[in-house]
């Protein structure tokens, strides 16, 4: 384990990583950023309930008072939770002035890889990632989680991304970049709140002990980079394609409209939506969170059963 002079590792998360045991890292730009309070906490403490369940300890990584947290407790998650936007949303370039000046941070799927890796936890489970935007040809933005994905030996499970983003970019910008993109249980690329995006993934993994080799032999080939695991929401919780479009559409219009750019750009659209769909599309955000934990700590345990 890293011994960063800015880096706070939990106890029971040292423990684990000390023992060889399953950890699986949360990120919290989506309790402070992504969704409303208090629905942020709750969703956030069942998370961690989730991966106990499914054997691994779980580290809910954040930047408080300028400390890089690998595991938060849940008076820091309900801080963060109740706190919500005004906490500094951090992808990688906004670490050195937060740790300098002793702020807090929300980690976004990037530097959620990051402090993870710093602790030595392998495995990271969220709902989605950032990627290429709508006219990124002409804006350039692009988010830094891909280059993360790209550099950082961290496995990301999550449900895919929103159609909030150019699916079909993103996925070059990968293969670029030469991260695998895994489909669990499918061959197509899921788009969050749906199971389908019409997009193929590079592989189909369907259980934890094959995601674990994967990911075993990209360290023994040392690889630099990380792996995407889509694992696509579960049937009963999946939104109606045509509603759920029409409001992403809608809000991406909105965006450009009011002009909204840089990282203001992703949580303007999710809350848009949200306020477009009533809600709905929260519950289906928290159960594919779950499902991704689950997943998570489930790969973890593999993973560690393997050295
Ligand atoms: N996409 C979602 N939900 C989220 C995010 C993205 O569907 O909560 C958050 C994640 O923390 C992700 C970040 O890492 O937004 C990406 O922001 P940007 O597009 O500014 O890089
Ligand atoms: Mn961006």
């Amino acid at each position: 384990m890293s011994l960063n002079k800015y880096l706070d590792v939990a106890p029971e998360v040292a423990e684990a990583i000390a023992a060889g045991k399953p950890v699986v890292a949360l990120e919290s730009t989506i309790i402070s950023h992504g969704m409303p309070y208090p629905q942020n906490v709750e969703t956030a403490l069942n998370v961690e309930k989730i991966i106990r369940e499914n054997g691994a300890v779980p580290a809910t990584i954040a930047v408080i008072g300028g400390r890089l947290k690998a595991g938060c407790t849940k008076e820091e998650i309900e801080y963060l939770g109740k706190k919500g936007l005004e906490v500094t949303k951090a992808s990688r370039r906004d670490l050195p002035v937060l740790v300098a000046r002793g702020e807090d941070g929300a980690t976004t799927v990037t530097t959620t890889m990051i402090i993870a890796h710093m602790a030595g936890i392998q495995v990271f489970a969220t709902g989605g990632i950032g990627g290429v935007h709508r006219g990124a040809e002409t804006t350039m933005d692009i988010s830094a989680d891909l280059e993360e994905l790209a550099q950082t030996p961290v496995m990301v499970v999550c449900a895919g991304a929103k159609s909030i983003l150019d699916l079909g970019l993103t996925l070059e910008y990968l293969e670029t970049h030469g991260v695998p993109v895994i489909g669990y249980g499918t061959k197509e690329l899921p788009a969050f709140y749906t199971r389908k995006s019409g997009f193929s993934v590079d592989y189909e993994i369907d259980t934890p002990e094959e995601l674990a080799a994967a990911f075993h032999a990209q360290r023994e080939l040392e690889f630099k980079g990380g792996m995407l695991v889509t694992n696509p929401i579960p049937e009963e919780f999946s939104m109606d394609a045509d509603v759920i479009n029409k409001a992403i559409d809608e809000a991406v219009e909105e965006a450009k409209e009011q002009g909204i750019h840089g990282k203001a750009t992703t949580p303007f659209l999710l809350a848009k939506i949200k306020d477009l769909t009533g809600g709905d599309s929260l519950d289906s955000n928290i159960h594919l969170v779950y499902n991704n934990a689950k997943l998570a700590a489930k790969t973890a345990a593999a993973i560690c059963a393997l050295k």
